[in-house]
Order: structure tokens, then sequence, then C-alpha cells
């Protein structure tokens, strides 16, 4: 959380997950369908086929309030873990966004790992954080709980069955994250 000159508070989130998980499609989605906030420039770092290769970047405030939700997606791919560090630097809530194709479960498992040994054990305290199971719509979607289990997903942490590409699931995990962030740093609450 970071105040600007204007007295606006700053809050930082990042979607972090494996490649081709869903973080840009999520994020592109509040972009375009979200209500109620007021989008700023939604900027994107990519390669030509719609990979994002160092992170994407939009703001969003609420109307008549001080609060500005600074939302950045990682690179998911392995070649940019350097990015992704940088990109985590000073981050007050995750949205971690799983890939449910079986294909990619260890894809989603190396990604959890790395997430923890970045964050160690403010993940899930002093910085919340909030799962979406992605891409429920594809014939091989393995079931939510193998999911959270092999991942390793802890008790009580907020979890979100999505379809990234129709904005199905991703308003609620969205305010349940932004909600869980403020009450925390607003007000000292740990939900
Ligand atoms: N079927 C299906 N496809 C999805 C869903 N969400 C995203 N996709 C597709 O998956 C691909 C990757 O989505 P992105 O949002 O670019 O993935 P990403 O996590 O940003 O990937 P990186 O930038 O490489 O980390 C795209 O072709 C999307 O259209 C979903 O819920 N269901
Ligand atoms: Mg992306």
């Amino acid at each position: 959380m970071k105040k600007d000159a204007q007295g606006r508070i700053h809050i930082k989130i990042v979607f972090y997950g494996p490649s081709l998980s869903g973080k840009t499609s999520t994020l592109e989605w509040l972009y375009g369908r979200l209500e109620g906030l007021d989008k700023g420039d939604f900027r994107q770092i990519k390669d030509p086929t719609g990979r994002t290769l160092f992170f994407d970047f939009l703001p969003m405030q609420a109307p008549n309030s001080a609060v500005v939700f600074d939302v950045f997606t990682v690179a998911g791919q392995d070649r940019h873990k350097k990015q992704r560090k940088v990109v985590l630097n000073g981050v007050d809530g995750i949205l971690f966004v799983v890939d449910s194709s079986a294909s990619q479960l260890e894809a989603n498992i190396e990604s959890f790992k790395e997430l923890k040994e970045e964050l160690g054990e403010k993940l899930g305290n002093e910085i919340p954080l909030v799962v979406t199971l992605n891409k429920r719509d594809v014939p091989d979607a393995l079931p939510r709980e193998e999911l959270l289990t092999k991942i390793g997903i802890p008790e009580g942490i907020p979890v979100y069955e999505t379809v990234a590409i129709q904005g199905a699931g991703i308003k609620r995990a969205f305010q349940t994250l932004a909600r869980a962030i403020l009450l925390l740093q607003l007000h000292g609450i740990k939900v």
C-alpha cells in the first residue's frame, strides 16, 4: 500500500500462476466488463502471440474514493522468473490463477511453489490470497478437490471456479480479494 502525491492510496494486486492459465484473460474481462470501478489505461507488455513478456497493468479506482487498485499480471513462462520477482515487489494481495487442465497440473504445482518461496509466511496472512480454478470449461478439467490438494492450497483460502474467456466467477473472486486487502490494510482485520 502506498500513497501518491494526490493523497490516493494505491493497493497492489498481482495475478500469479503458470503460463496460459488465463491471468491476462481474467484482467481483460475485468477491464471490459466489471462495473462500478473507473478504469485507467490498460498496459500490456506481450509477444505477438499474446503471451505476457513482463506484465499487464490496469489501475482501477472506486468512484468518489481515494483508493486505487493497481492490478498486475505476471508473465507465466519459465524463462520470465526474474520478471515475476520484480512484479511481486510491494504486493498487497495475490490472485492465483490455476489452469484446471489435467496436462497443466505440474505447471500449477511449480508456480505455487515458486510463489511460496518468494513470499514465504506472508502469503495468505499479511498478503491475502484468493485462488481461481480457471478453464472449468475444458474437457480434461481436474476435479476441484484434487487440484487444491495436489497444488497444496491451504485450508480456508477462498476458491472460485472461473471461465475467464466468458467471465464466469471472476467478479466474485476479485471482490473477495479486494475486500480482504482493504479490511487488513485499512482496519487491521484479517478475514
Ligand atoms: N477454454 C478456456 N480458455 C481460456 C480460459 N481462460 C483463458 N483461456 C485461453 O488460454 C490462453 C491463454 O490465456 P492468457 O490469459 O493469455 O494466459 P496467461 O496466464 O496470461 O499466460 P502468460 O501471459 O503466458 O502467463 C488464451 O488462448 C485464452 O483465450 C478459460 O477459462 N477457458
Ligand atoms: Mg498473460
